[in-house]
């Protein structure tokens, strides 16, 4: 299908390249900003620059972004590759003589990682890894409209129907759109969201709403929790789908080797997810792009937080052993009162 131009394009490109002059000016960090070719989107059609306006909208307008483009629709990354190729490098450190094709394997059996067995201290730790997909038959989360929000759910509510019926993976679906015969109420979806199993309210996002991922909200969004709630799956938050698996300890490869079967099963019963030939998995992201994996631990750090109150000292301290930390709740949120933190590797695409 023709790639979608969603509505609510106020910038036109001119707008665009004053403001992205005007952050370069200001020096702000933005990928988009400092990879942004004046010229190239002026020698693009209007209906293409209507197009990168909206994908670069997120960075302009939040100066602060790290990256600041999300993709639109699944085609995005190979007809933008001009400016988004050296953005995706730079961020992901890839050089340009690098072939970016990922080499992914689910074969961890070299490496045994169970972090209780190697320090006693990491018992108490919980351990999640997810990968985000997003079906080739839909616009990206960026561009939909909210029939197409709740079209999208209906046909990732049939396959878990299925999935139910699987003694693996069986479960129930949880959806949050107003008058979806899967719907919860306000309790329960806050009571699922303080157990870190639910996204969090996507609406007071200012780098999703500008880029239109949170727009509709709640309309088109849930969660699949399997009986054990150690598989989920979340329904219309950054990308159609992020698939997950997650324990209460801190053994990698079972974990791994639950979301391998878990995501096996689910791409039979879904519609052919959407990749690039040069990126892998297409995502609204660039910096999802590949594998569309991050493996995150929660654990308590209260004396590297200043018992949660401070992340600072602990993100220049991980960084510098290739790790990204982020507060107990999510992205742009604090550590928990007890120290609570979501640490990954920083490594994404080009990581094998
Ligand atoms: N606002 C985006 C966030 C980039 C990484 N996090 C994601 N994709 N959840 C930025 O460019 O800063």
């Amino acid at each position: 299908a023709k790639p979608t131009v969603p509505s609510g394009v106020e910038m036109t490109p001119q707008d665009l390249v004053e403001k992205i002059k005007s952050n370069k000016q200001a020096r702000r960090g933005i990928l988009v900003g400092w990879h942004f070719v004046a010229a190239y989107c002026i020698s693009l059609c209007e209906y293409s620059r209507q197009r990168l306006a909206r994908m670069t909208a997120s960075g302009i307008e939040n100066p602060d972004s790290q990256m600041g483009a999300y993709a639109m629709n699944p085609q995005d990354y190979d007809q933008f590759a001009t400016m988004l190729d050296p953005m995706i490098r730079d961020s992901h450190g890839i050089p340009t003589d690098v072939d970016i094709a990922p080499q992914n394997d689910w074969d961890t059996g070299g490496t045994a990682c169970d972090l209780g067995a190697i320090d006693e201290r990491l018992k108490d730790v919980s351990m999640r890894v997810r990968v985000a997909r997003n079906v080739s038959t839909f616009p990206l989360p960026g561009a939909m409209s909210r029939e197409q929000r709740v079209a999208f759910e209906s046909v990732a509510a049939q396959a878990f129907a299925k999935l139910i019926e699987d003694p693996a993976f069986g479960g129930q679906y949880l959806s949050i759109t107003p008058g979806s015969p899967h719907e919860i109420d306000a309790d329960e979806y806050g009571q699922r969201v303080q157990a870190h199993q639910m996204f969090k309210d996507m609406s007071t996002d200012p780098y999703l709403t500008v880029a239109g991922i949170s727009a509709d909200w709640p309309h088109g969004r849930g969660m699949y929790v399997s009986r054990d709630e150690d598989f989920l799956v979340w329904v219309g938050e950054e990308d159609h789908l992020r698939i997950m698996a997650m324990q209460h300890g801190g053994n990698l490869n079972v974990l791994f080797e639950r979301l391998r079967a878990g995501l096996e099963t689910l791409t039979g019963l879904l519609p052919p997810f959407a990749t690039s030939p040069t990126y892998g998995n297409v995502t609204s992201c660039p910096t999802n792009l590949g594998a569309g994996m991050r493996a995150s631990l929660h654990m308590k750090l209260p004396g590297l937080t200043s018992h949660g109150s401070d992340l600072t000292r602990l993100k220049r301290e991980a960084k510098k052993i290739g790790l990204s930390v982020r507060g107990a709740g999510g992205e742009h949120s604090g550590a928990g009162k007890d120290g609570r933190v979501d640490i990954s590797p920083s490594a994404r695409l080009g990581a094998t």
